[in-house]
């Protein structure tokens, strides 16, 4: 990594960072730049919520489950709460989707013209234990008219219609790593000073790793294809990782290299995590660092959403090793088609 990128060094505000990238683009209104400080201001409050949750009684269950019939813990409900409000705030968000809310959010924001799809808090089950934890965004432009009410087309939008994603890994460090479509750029949080500065320039993921990330509790469920993947893993000594938090298993993976793996299991029969805003942010920033995300079988990004909540088996990280792993699932589904097996 060089110490200079496009004349940004490392050090650089979060704030300065954004305002030069715009300058970069002549016709860019600042709307865009605006929404990603509102949405970095939103993740320093969580981060301090999170940091004294042990302290303020903001642990543990919140009483009540989401739509997805997952109990919602205290945290989860915090942070969706102070997403949506620095959203609505800042004007430039028409409507919001929320792994927390069953229907979309109309922030009554008539000029907005961005839809954020979030998941506030991923990784809900170790809040309670000071396991790392995460934020996961997506952001796009609305497809009708400003002004008007939000259509479902306006929401439902293949990955590939991002225009920017991001994530804040609350972690041994607090950092948002975040893409516009020009490469992946990570900043580190210094809570003294309040601030993001650039840490990660241009970050680009090994081609090839030997991490692999799976909840391996759930193997006996596994398709064929992915138990042969888990298994070439093990007879070749990899190293299995498994945070159970999907932000912090996909940093660690986009830094050193490796794959994420979360099939569809008995549990899961459609797999567990969410399309439109866990696997299309995190897919885009793979594809923008040089890796690669499946959904087993073809890109995640292409995947035209039909459900708010729509569930995604997914495989994302290194590019040579999700794609040995969605060669075999191909390889499986011939296979079976040809009644083989
Ligand atoms: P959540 O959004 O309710 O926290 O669920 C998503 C999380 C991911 O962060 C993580 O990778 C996965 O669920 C863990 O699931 P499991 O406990 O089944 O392995
Ligand atoms: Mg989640």
């Amino acid at each position: 990594m060089t110490k200079e990128h496009l004349g940004l060094p490392v050090g650089t505000t979060l704030d300065r960072f954004i305002k030069r990238k715009q300058d970069d683009f002549p016709y860019a209104t600042g709307e865009l730049s605006q929404l990603l400080r509102d949405i970095a201001l939103a993740g320093k409050i969580i981060n301090r919520e999170i940091s004294r949750s042990g302290l303020l009684n903001i642990g543990g269950a919140f009483g009540a489950t989401n739509v997805q019939g997952e109990e919602q813990q205290k945290l989860d409900v915090i942070a969706d709460i102070r997403f949506t409000r620095a959203l609505k705030n800042g004007g430039e968000v028409c409507a919001i989707i929320s792994e927390e809310e069953e229907e979309i959010i109309d922030l009554d924001n008539p000029k907005g013209r961005y839809i954020v799809a979030m998941d506030p808090l991923d990784g809900s089950s170790n809040i309670d234990v000071n396991v790392s934890i995460g934020t996961i965004f997506s952001i796009y432009r609305r497809k009708s008219p400003v002004g008007g009410p939000i259509s479902k087309e306006d929401v439902l939008q293949a990955g590939t219609e991002q225009v920017a994603a991001g994530y804040l890994l609350y972690g041994s460090s607090t950092m948002l790593v975040y893409t516009t479509g020009h490469g992946v750029y990570g900043f580190t949080y210094e809570a003294s000073l309040g601030e993001f500065f650039l840490s990660h320039q241009d970050i680009k993921m090994p081609e090839d790793g030997k991490i692999y990330s799976i909840n391996e509790g759930s193997y006996c469920s596994f398709e064929p294809a992915v138990k042969e993947y888990i298994d070439y893993c093990k007879e070749n000594e990899y190293s299995a990782r498994y945070i159970g938090s999907l932000v912090a298993d996909f940093h660690r993976n986009l830094l050193k290299g490796g794959i994420y793996i979360y099939p569809c299991t008995s549990k899961a029969p459609n797999g567990k995590l969410r399309l439109l805003y866990e696997c299309n942010a995190l897919a885009f920033i793979a594809e923008q660092a040089g890796g690669c995300a499946t959904n087993g079988y073809g890109r995640v990004l292409e995947i035209q959403p039909t459900e708010l909540h729509q569930r995604c088996p997914f495989f994302i990280g290194s590019k040579k090793m999700v794609q040995m792993a969605s060669d075999l699932m191909k390889k499986q589904e011939q296979e079976t088609a040809a009644g083989t097996v």
